[in-house]
């Protein structure tokens, strides 16, 4: 019998004196799904999974319709956003917490709330766990132990949950299939939402909720669920508002990946995944009853916040580490820089503030002097992000002018107009060049078209310097030369 959740208590590295807070401080309740593309929720876009938490979260808050993640990959977003760091700021590219990378002496988010007085606590999913392997272990992933008092792992069945399961990739070649972090396959399981890990979560959220009200402290509590991650495993009911023949797909263009270099072709397609339409159908549906299963559990831990009156006092931060891709181009999954993937939804709720939607560009990096700004904490001075605790009072302030987003090998810089993809550090591997205003579904690639020259140069030279300033941060400054 699996338990029901696996506790750990451990202790913060006391390099500092946690400093005298101030009575009313704020607290914190930071809430982050996995693998969410902003374009499954319904505060985003219409007509996709029904999700009420998630919207009226959004009612009450600000919205931000363009905001980023850094690296559309679990490890390296939860670590740039988790450290202040952009990956190509800090080195941190992989599975791994980035603890090697900003060394012993710079503190994470939470450890800087920690010096401020602040209980710091994780349930699930914040820096990268792998899934399913890590959740139907109860395993702590690439955590950083020193960023968390407490922290709690939630484990679950994931793909051998009981029901009814369906693998959706082909098995063309004969081997079993691959049960790792990558697969389609759903399970519409039996029984109720504490057999898996994001019910389990959510219930031990509710229960810290309750305790951290009389701790006499403020606290910092992160809940990391981790659908709708695949596999697309949650209970029965979920699945059933979403019959797979209602499914509309993305509009195929004959000739998409025409214009597309290779290496813009995503890791993970309908063709290497051999999907026939009733496959991509079924996918889909899929995520969206993932998506729903994640919402419900939200609804619960943001329930608690209410009936527990600490949501006059506590700002709710919802995001997901990347997007995801159902289809659009015929690309499945993360990895990608196009929009699907590399846009996050990201809404902040401050109490006392008015909601709002914000359009300017934010990026997953701007949440580590966001909040710190808003609970009146000092923001580091050598974090990269930028607060956005201004458009949290005026949505029409504009912080950037620009997204950055890589994977490694390939850059993208999103501004208003364009969407400028370079793969390969100098472009040696193709460029991608979109017209935002006239193709937000980037179907025309307009690098290598001649009206567009001066266009692509300029979006060049703007990333050029972008990664220039990325690279320019005190970690690498100070990093022995070889
Ligand atoms: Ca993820």
């Amino acid at each position: 019998m699996h338990r029901v959740i696996l506790g750990l208590a451990v202790l913060l590295g006391a390099s500092f004196t946690p400093a005298a807070v101030p009575a009313n401080q704020p607290n914190v309740l930071f809430i982050i799904a996995d693998d969410l593309t902003a374009e499954a929720l319904s505060c985003y876009r219409k007509g996709t999974a029904a999700t009420p938490a998630v919207d009226g979260l959004a009612t009450r808050g600000t919205r931000y319709t363009r905001a980023y993640c850094q690296f559309p990959v679990c490890g390296p977003s939860r670590a740039s956003f988790m450290s202040g760091y952009y990956p190509h700021g800090s080195g941190t590219m992989g599975y791994e917490s980035g603890r090697k990378q900003i060394g012993p002496d710079r503190l994470t988010w939470t450890q800087h709330f920690a010096k401020h007085g602040y209980h710091t606590a994780r349930v699930g999913k914040i820096f990268h766990m792998g899934v399913p392997g890590d959740i139907e272990r109860g395993a702590d992933g690439a955590d950083d132990p020193v960023s968390w008092h407490e922290r709690f792992n939630s484990q679950g069945p994931e793909w051998k949950a009981r029901g009814d399961g369906e693998l959706l990739e082909n098995n063309r070649d004969g081997k079993l299939p691959v049960k790792g972090g990558n697969t389609l396959e759903l399970v519409k399981a039996d029984g109720d939402d504490l057999a898996h890990a994001d019910g389990k979560t959510a219930q031990k959220a509710c229960e810290l909720l309750k305790k951290y009200k009389t701790n006499g402290k403020p606290f910092f509590l992160a809940v990391g669920f981790v659908r709708p991650h695949v596999p697309f495993v949650a209970p029965r009911n979920y699945f059933e508002p979403y019959p797979w023949k209602d499914v509309t797909l993305p509009k195929k263009v004959a000739g998409d990946w025409d214009d597309i270099p290779k290496a813009g072709i995503n890791y993970k397609t309908s063709r290497n995944l051999d999907l026939d339409e009733e496959r991509e159908k079924k996918a889909v549906a899929a995520y969206f009853a993932s998506v729903a299963y994640l919402d419900a559990q939200v609804a619960k831990v943001l329930d608690t916040l209410k009936e527990e009156k600490l949501d006059q006092n506590t700002v709710v931060v919802f995001t997901s580490d990347h997007g995801f891709h159902l289809c659009e181009h015929d690309f499945w999954m993360k990895v990608s820089l196009m929009e699907e993937s590399a846009r996050v939804p990201l809404i902040v709720a401050v109490p006392g503030k008015k909601p709002g939607v914000c359009n300017t560009f934010a990026e997953l990096v701007d949440l580590y002097p966001t909040v710190s700004e808003v609970c009146g904490l000092p923001v580091p001075e050598l974090i990269q992000g930028k607060s956005l605790a201004k458009t949290l009072d005026d949505p029409k302030h504009a912080v950037r002018d620009a997204a950055f987003c890589v994977n490694g090998g390939s850059f993208l810089l999103r501004t208003d107009r364009w969407a400028y993809i370079r793969h390969g550090r100098d472009g040696q591997n193709g460029k991608q060049l979109y017209d935002m205003e006239k193709d937000a579904r980037q179907y025309t690639n307009l690098a290598g078209v001649p009206e567009y020259a001066t266009a692509l140069k300029d979006m060049d030279d703007r990333l050029t310097r972008r990664l220039a300033e990325v690279e320019d941060s005190d970690i690498r400054r100070n990093r022995p030369k070889k």
